[in-house]
């Protein structure tokens, strides 16, 4: 408390200055309660990390990402499949929402009825506090979903709300007529403009509007009011309790709201998450926090808390602009943008680290700036566009194999779904026997992936890539889900095809002992710790990304990848990498007066003392 309460009581008092000291009071009276019932193993957890604060960051953490159902039906099944991810060299799990979801359609699990229970299709809360036990015998960390932005409209909370209870209205934002909701939505954007357009819905019943950024079931929380921080921050402290290592807080950078802005990323969003970081750090520090703000990139740093003075906000956060990057520059073969975009994108704390990610369960969001579309001369709305055909396999010459999500005819702006093995032309290849294209299509894949696992941060695998896992339509017969395209790229883990991977010669042999190869070198390299700095250089060659990480204790570490059609030739010199040894190198040879030759899709890494 003497290293972070002054954090608390300063972020309090500016969110909340009509609060008469009842709010700070009944938190300090929380966490005192709360760390003398934190379950010994876990306290035990908490020094061990408050010693080793960059617990998250070694170069050995690697993400896995999957729905607990669908990869192995429910939470226990899911503790059976553990050997299989320590095969891939996983050491942190991502299970995807797995609180109680409202009945019917509910967003994947993020319109969530119960905080404190698991969706009993899954488990209970006991399951998932022996999951995470197991998780910590192997050395692997188990990450959550926590909805911060909004409820379902059926919790407890919005049902007593909607019935006119004085105590909970304030936790949701209601308003008598159109006249505030009208000047709201001069600035607001449309996340969903398909399904749920415009940011708020109707009710009937009530005779009045509640604010809905996303879908109508999903009610936005008012986080100006005291009882919705308390509220939440009681539901951290006990899912913390079951052993939960890293909160995904979703949609966080829409929790507060003020007239004429876009409503995301204020002031006070940050305010709110240091402010609950502190906590988090006095009441359970063994547990991170990482944010997913699928923002504008000069939005992104500051949720690990980069600025002036830097901050200790969310520990890690999804790096949405090297996804996209990654994806764009696969389709135009050019590297160039990609090198502009990433030198333009702020640097983070050492103390914090990006999750880097090819595909995960949402979108592909065509995040590219006007600033760094005409870096390379372009446009960003035709290259977009040009990314949303090429991607949905309608642009001339594409492999992609996806579909267009969200496309929004009044602003142009369209998102891509569709797996990572048919994105990249698995798909395609299969169907058409064409084991060349089999080959290059993987060679791609890897490529992607190659650059995940050495950026700086935390790679992320998302489940089924490890297998080439391909669309899957069979949402299509769900009414729940079927005008939700997203829900292609949600396969359920096919488990005899993934017995495959131990038969040579098949596409998931292929794959499978990639991903392990990937990773057993990954673990290997000290200087890919995420405490270290990278900095993509300006390559000699506009096909080729060049990123160099550095680490004061650990060495150097040079990535080439290639993303032209053609083969690439760089001396090594050139690039800062003279002396070099190769660590890995696929598709590519260096000779011996130090001259990289990177065929199409080929990359190397290596690394100086
Ligand atoms: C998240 O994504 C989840 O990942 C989605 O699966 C949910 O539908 C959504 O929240 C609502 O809970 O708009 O296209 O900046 O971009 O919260 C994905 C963050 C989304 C948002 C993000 C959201």
């Amino acid at each position: 408390m003497h290293r972070h309460w002054a954090t608390v009581e300063h972020g309090l008092a500016s969110l909340y200055p009509d609060d008469d000291g009842s709010l700070l009071a009944a938190l300090r009276e929380m966490v005192g309660a709360h760390v003398g019932r934190r379950p010994a193993a876990l306290f035990v957890r908490d020094l061990a990390r408050e010693a080793d604060p960059g617990w998250f960051q070694g170069p050995d953490q690697i993400g896995y990402v999957c729905y607990a159902d669908l990869f192995a039906g429910t939470l226990a099944g899911a503790a059976d499949h553990l050997d299989y991810l320590r095969e891939l060299g996983i050491t942190y799990l991502h299970l995807m929402p797995l609180l109680r979801p409202r009945a019917g359609e509910n967003d994947g699990g993020y319109a969530v009825a119960a905080y404190d229970e698991v969706d009993p299709r899954l488990g209970t809360m006991s399951d998932l506090g022996s999951l995470a036990g197991s998780l910590h015998e192997r050395d692997m960390n188990l990450c959550i979903d926590l909805v911060v932005n909004h409820t379902a409209a059926e919790h407890d909370w919005a049902v007593k709300a909607r019935a006119g209870d004085p105590a909970y209205r304030d936790r949701y934002l209601f308003y008598p007529d159109r006249t505030l909701p009208d000047r709201y939505e001069r600035t607001l954007l449309e996340v969903f403009p398909t399904f749920a357009p415009g940011n708020f819905s109707w009710l009937p019943d009530r005779q009045e509007w509640v604010w809905t950024t996303f879908n109508e079931f999903q009610w936005d929380l008012n986080w100006a009011s005291p009882d919705v921080f308390r509220s939440m921050f009681e539901v951290m402290l006990h899912l913390a309790d079951q052993g939960v290592d890293v909160l995904r807080l979703d949609a966080a950078p829409f929790m507060w709201k003020r007239e004429g802005t876009i409503c995301q990323n204020l002031p006070e969003v940050h305010l709110l998450l240091t402010t609950l970081r502190s906590l988090m750090s006095v009441a359970a520090p063994a547990t991170a926090f990482k944010a997913e703000a699928i923002v504008a990139p000069e939005e992104l740093p500051p949720y690990l808390g980069a600025g002036e003075p830097e901050r200790h906000e969310c520990d890690l956060a999804y790096n949405n602009q090297l996804m996209v990057l990654l994806w764009s520059s696969l389709a135009t073969g050019d590297a160039a943008l990609m090198t502009n975009a990433l030198r333009r994108l702020g640097a983070i704390p050492s103390t914090a680290a990006w999750v880097n990610y090819v595909r995960c369960h949402d979108d592909i969001g065509w995040a590219i700036t006007e600033a760094d579309a005409a870096s390379v001369g372009w446009s960003s709305l035709s290259h977009r566009d040009f990314l949303l055909q090429f991607y949905a396999g309608q642009f001339p010459g594409s492999f992609a194999k996806g579909a267009v999500f969200q496309y929004n005819p009044e602003t142009g702006d369209g998102r891509t779904s569709g797996s990572a093995a048919s994105l990249c032309g698995i798909e395609r290849a299969l169907a058409d026997h064409d084991d060349v294209h089999l080959e290059l299509a993987c060679a791609r894949l890897e490529l992607l992936y190659a650059v995940t696992y050495a950026y700086g941060g935390t790679p992320l695998l998302y489940m089924g890539d490890e297998l080439g896992l391909c669309n899957d339509t069979t949402y299509l017969g769900d009414a729940a889900k079927a005008d939700d395209n997203r829900w292609l790229h949600r396969p359920r883990m096919d488990w005899a095809l993934a017995e495959r991977r131990h038969q040579p010669g098949t596409l998931q042999a292929r794959l499978f002992a990639m991903f392990a190869a990937l990773g057993a070198a990954r673990a290997g390299i000290g200087a890919l710790d995420a405490s270290g700095r990278v900095v993509v250089q300006v390559s000699p060659d506009p096909h080729l990304l060049c990123f160099t990480r550095s680490h004061p204790v650990q060495g150097s570490f040079v990535m080439l990848a290639n993303f032209g059609r053609g083969t690439a030739v760089v001396r090594l010199a050139d690039v800062g990498a003279g002396g070099a040894a190769v660590q890995r190198s696929v598709g590519a040879v260096v000779t011996v007066d130090g001259v990289a030759q990177l065929s199409a899709n080929g990359y190397l890494w290596l690394t100086a003392s």
